[in-house]
């Protein structure tokens, strides 16, 4: 992954960013959605300029797939910084709590329309990079499937108004990134949650940086899952070892490092190696690989936090 750059700004992102950045001036509140597991690189930066001072609500979504207690210490962390923000699990979110939310964000709103005898309709944008859960989130808050959804980037290609109750309306967008990639780190991370399509990186490669990441993060659920006896080897060995235990070999008897990389991803998407946070507030304005031992310690996943799937947040 080191030589290799990634491109990710297909070009439907441009025009879609065009209209945003109208869209926004007209927006009540910004519902701004990260992915709960990495905070920190899946925002936009472009869109966190676009909203500028204007109301938002964060919502770190996918918490039921990163670690509880680094769950709780983003949320500290946004508020020591006076970011309102939410954990949440769209998936199996309480829509009552999340509507109380954003009603709290834009009271103001409605009560200064009420003054003048008006019951407004609160026009909300929901946005964030691709494939964090924007759509899902929506069609939750309504009850029904009604924006399109699905486990790749780029499902949502326009922007789409769904009115969720009598007096909200929410706006689904397309997933943006950003034009010009500086931090590979970052990147990476997008490619590993699947942010940015899998046909546009070196699956290999991709690979062969998380389970290097997931040594230092998650060494215990990565070892069970795969019943690896030794992490010490490299990733290209920790593959090969992943293939004959599973039983992923080619005719001659080789092992289907496709495959591996296939299923290792998906399984680390889907929370099936653990709930695994890649990033930490303490370490968010530096890249993880440069940490010391004490913070590599600090940042594992494994243990009691790491394994069973609980909802936390809504
Ligand atoms: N585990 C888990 N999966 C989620 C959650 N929210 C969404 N998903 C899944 O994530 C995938 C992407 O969801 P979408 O709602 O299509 O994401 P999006 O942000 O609208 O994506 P784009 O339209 O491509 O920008 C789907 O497979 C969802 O089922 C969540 O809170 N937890
Ligand atoms: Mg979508």
């Amino acid at each position: 992954m080191d030589n290799q750059k990634i491109n990710w700004y297909p070009g439907h992102m441009a025009k879609a960013r065009r209209q945003m950045e109208e869209q926004i001036k007209k927006a009540d509140l910004i519902l701004e959605i990260c992915d709960a597991r990495m905070p920190f690189s899946s925002r936009n930066p472009d869109l966190n300029k676009m909203i500028g001072s204007r109301k938002r609500l964060l919502i770190l979504n996918k918490s039921d797939l990163a670690n509880e207690t680094v769950n709780r210490r983003w949320l500290g962390w946004f508020q020591s910084q006076g970011t309102d923000a939410v954990l949440l699990s769209s998936l199996r979110m309480n829509r009552k709590e999340l509507l109380d939310r954003i009603d709290k964000n834009t009271r103001e709103i409605t009560e200064k329309a009420l003054l003048r005898g008006m019951k407004k309709t609160i026009r909300a944008m929901v946005i964030g990079v691709p494939n964090v859960g924007k759509s899902t989130m929506i069609n939750r808050l309504r009850g029904n499937s009604i924006a399109q959804t699905g486990d790749r980037p780029g499902v949502t290609r326009a922007s789409q108004v769904i009115r969720v109750t009598p007096y909200l309306e929410l706006m689904d967008t397309p997933g943006l990134l950003w034009p010009r990639l500086d931090d590979q780190n970052a990147a990476r991370r997008l490619c590993y949650i699947g942010t940015i399509r899998d046909e546009t990186v070196d699956l290999y490669a991709l690979t062969a940086a998380l389970l290097e990441e997931l040594k230092t993060l998650a060494p215990q659920a990565l070892a069970e899952r795969y019943h690896l006896k030794d992490l010490s080897g490299d990733s290209a060995k920790l593959m090969e070892e992943i293939c004959r235990g599973r039983g992923w070999l080619l005719k001659g008897g080789e092992a289907d490092l496709e495959r591996c990389c296939n299923v290792v991803l998906d399984e680390f998407r889907g929370g099936k190696i653990g709930r695994i946070s890649l990033e930490e507030p303490q370490n968010q304005a530096r890249n993880t690989v440069n940490q010391s031992d004490d913070e590599k310690a600090g940042n594992r996943n494994d243990g009691p936090d790491g394994e069973s799937p609980a909802a936390d947040g809504f």
